[in-house]
């Protein structure tokens, strides 16, 4: 069981996260433990105070360390001994989370995810008490709540038992690094529009094969940065292209 502790001043913003969805489906099924912690716990001041203003001036507001520390150190152990938990910072100035980087969190025992807020954190906290620092993509948040809600998504959906269907997941890391392509439910045909042909044929091999070539066509159109080094040629890249220079046109249309 995975156990996840997560450190913040806005313990209200996880409650709903938690209790609904897969992750709520996760603890219940004994596969996550995940528990939010107020760093305010961890004041010592009469006003429980958490932050205050930065040594050589500027705007904004630092977090002092000592309620960090200490929250940190009472969830994951100090550091040095023997110590399981990794303590991760939800920052900006973080690497930016990938599903690789979601893979090996998964297989971790223990996070203790530390949300910050204002501008930032005392140095002291990341170098004493901190393992890594992550992003979750380059826009500014107000904090470090909605990434490591992010983060405990990404990760506790990995979890063996937690999805529904395994066989998405399998598909998915078959597929590792490609885009979806283009996906259709009943009606047959909606507003003029049918379905491909293939897809209604039932040959599972043709479905495949095209379902493949798609994923690599829109990645190719959209995101050719994850093809990098692939290398594999896409054969069938034509239809997915046309279909995104359709989508183009429409989008002109409207604006
Ligand atoms: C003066 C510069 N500050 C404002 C632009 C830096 C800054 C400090 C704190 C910017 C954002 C935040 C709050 N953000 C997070 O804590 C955060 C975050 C994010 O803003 N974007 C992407 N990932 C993350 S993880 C934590």
């Amino acid at each position: 069981m995975l156990r996840i502790d997560v450190v913040t001043i806005f313990p209200g913003l996880f409650e709903p996260f938690l209790g609904e969805s897969m992750v709520g489906i996760a603890c219940e099924r004994g596969k996550a433990r995940i528990e939010v912690h107020d760093l305010r716990d961890w004041a010592t001041d009469r006003h429980r105070t958490v932050d205050d203003a930065p040594y050589g001036g500027g705007p904004g507001m630092v977090m002092r360390p000592e309620p960090l520390v200490a929250a940190i150190e009472a969830l994951a152990g100090e550091q040095g001994g023997e110590r399981k938990a990794r303590v991760i910072l939800l920052s900006p100035r973080g690497r930016r989370l990938d599903q690789a980087r979601v893979e090996d969190l998964a297989r971790e025992e223990h996070l203790v995810l530390v949300c910050g807020r204002y501008e930032g954190v005392d140095q002291r906290v990341i170098d004493l008490a901190v393992d890594e620092e992550i992003s979750i993509g380059d826009y500014v948040l107000c904090g470090g709540e909605v990434a490591a809600m992010a983060v405990v998504e990404a990760v506790t959906r990995l979890l063996p038992g937690v999805l529904g269907n395994p066989e998405s997941t399998e598909r998915e890391s078959f597929r590792r690094g490609l885009l979806e392509g283009p996906q259709y439910t009943r009606p047959a045909e909606f507003r003029g529009r049918a379905v491909p042909e293939v897809l209604r044929s039932g040959d599972h091999g043709k479905v495949a094969g095209w379902h493949e070539r798609q994923a690599r066509a829109v990645t190719r159109e959209r995101r050719p940065d994850l093809l990098a080094g692939d290398g594999e040629p896409a054969t069938d890249e034509r239809e997915a292209s046309e279909r995104a220079e359709g989508e183009r046109k429409k989008e002109g249309e409207r604006t």
